[in-house]
């Protein structure tokens, strides 16, 4: 099907809104867009919130301007009863005589049913339209319903020459303040921030959005095999703000995981495996939790891990202007001799100068 020029600028426009709500919609939910355009006119718009879909405040916005009115939704209206009604309904109901969707819903619940259901009601609906955008931005949501695994971020702040800290094992300082900003940024627009026990224990991190003026954090996860970590670490004194997750295996003593419980953690029981925790394993765990988007901040072992096991989807490099030296510590740790030929390969997406590092953001192949 080919869609004409206003067809496209509408959807973009409906894929631009549904991008404001990723990493708040709530658990097991992709971020819609939808605009309904009447008479060449934008009259409703909205995107997926923690507590409605796209279309129901698009159409609470176009009111009685509904009437008649063509909806681009960046994704196949639902037509089951979830946490709310059914899209494809109220846009019926509304008098919405055109749907035009980039792309039908993978959830089982949905998968047709509901372009089925406008068409039955007499609405007339077109999809596909910039359906390779919906794909890349919908990506998690995919992947949490098709490979029962979240998109997989990971993100490393470096030096020219890949290095993650001096040989005394300092990395504080390495990007600027508008790199660190940038990193809270990106949390922001992850359901989770994932980190290894190593740099929980090197760099007590917290791990939630600064700066920014933004209340809601991510969940954030580490992985500790035998939950070697304690609740008087920043994570553990700061759970009443953010939820802290630990992945662990069942070669955690059980006073540790009391003490965890007592402090308000929520375990993860996993799979092991010889680097400690079966990661595939520990993502499916996160996934059927509802997170849709992961963000892996290290450190180097993890790192190495997540690329050993192809888990990769994204990754974003932050390099900074100097170099330390062989005898500092690599970003990334051993990778058991890999061959050049053996290694995962990943696509430039895009680079950004911010303040005075340099961002590059790159796309496994697949
Ligand atoms: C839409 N518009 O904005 C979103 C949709 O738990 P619920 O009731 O929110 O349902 C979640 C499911 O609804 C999700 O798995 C996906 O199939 C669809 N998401 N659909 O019409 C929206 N976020
Ligand atoms: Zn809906």
């Amino acid at each position: 099907m080919s869609f004409a020029r206003d067809d496209l600028r509408w959807m973009k426009l409906a894929l631009d809104l549904g991008q404001r709500g990723v990493g708040n919609t709530g658990p097991h939910r992709p971020s819609v867009g939808c605009v309904i355009i009447r008479e060449g006119r934008l009259v409703g718009r909205g995107w997926t919130r923690t507590g409605a879909h796209a279309e129901f405040l698009a159409l609470e916005m176009a009111g009685t301007d509904s009437f008649g009115a063509t909806a681009y939704v960046s994704l196949e209206p639902c037509s089951h009863h979830g946490r709310t009604p059914p899209c494809a309904e109220l846009l019926a109901a509304a008098g919405i005589t055109e749907v035009v969707s980039a792309i039908e819903d993978p959830n089982p619940e949905v998968s047709g049913a509901g372009h089925r259901h406008l068409e039955s009601a007499g609405v007339k609906v077109r999809t596909g339209c910039m359906r390779d955008r919906a794909l890349h931005d919908h990506r998690g949501f995919f992947l949490s319903i098709l490979d029962n695994r979240p998109l997989v971020t990971l993100k490393l702040a470096q030096t020219l020459d890949g290095r993650l800290a001096d040989a005394t094992g300092a990395s504080k300082w390495m990007t600027g303040p508008a790199a660190r900003r940038r990193v809270h940024l990106m949390r922001a627009k992850h359901d989770a921030v994932l980190v290894g026990r190593g740099t929980v224990a090197a760099d007590d991190p917290m791990l939630t959005p600064r700066e920014l003026g933004i209340s809601r954090s991510p969940a954030r996860i580490f992985l500790d095999s035998k939950l070697k970590s304690h609740p008087t670490c920043k994570l553990g004194q700061s759970i009443a703000e953010a939820p802290v997750w630990i992945c662990h295996t069942h070669l955690a003593p059980e006073s540790s995981a009391d003490a965890w419980l007592k402090a308000g953690a929520a375990l993860i029981s996993c799979k092991n495996s010889p680097d400690g925790i079966d990661l595939r394993d520990a993502f499916e765990k996160i996934s059927k939790w509802g997170i849709v988007r992961v963000l892996c901040e290290g450190g180097a072992y993890l790192a190495a891990s997540l690329l050993k096991a192809d888990l990769v989807d994204d990754l974003v490099l932050f390099s900074a202007g100097f170099s330390l030296g062989a005898d500092a510590t690599p970003a990334i740790a051993e990778m058991n001799a890999l061959a050049i030929t053996d290694a995962t390969r990943f696509r430039l997406d895009r680079s950004e100068v911010i303040g005075r590092d340099l961002l590059h953001v790159w796309t496994r192949i697949r």
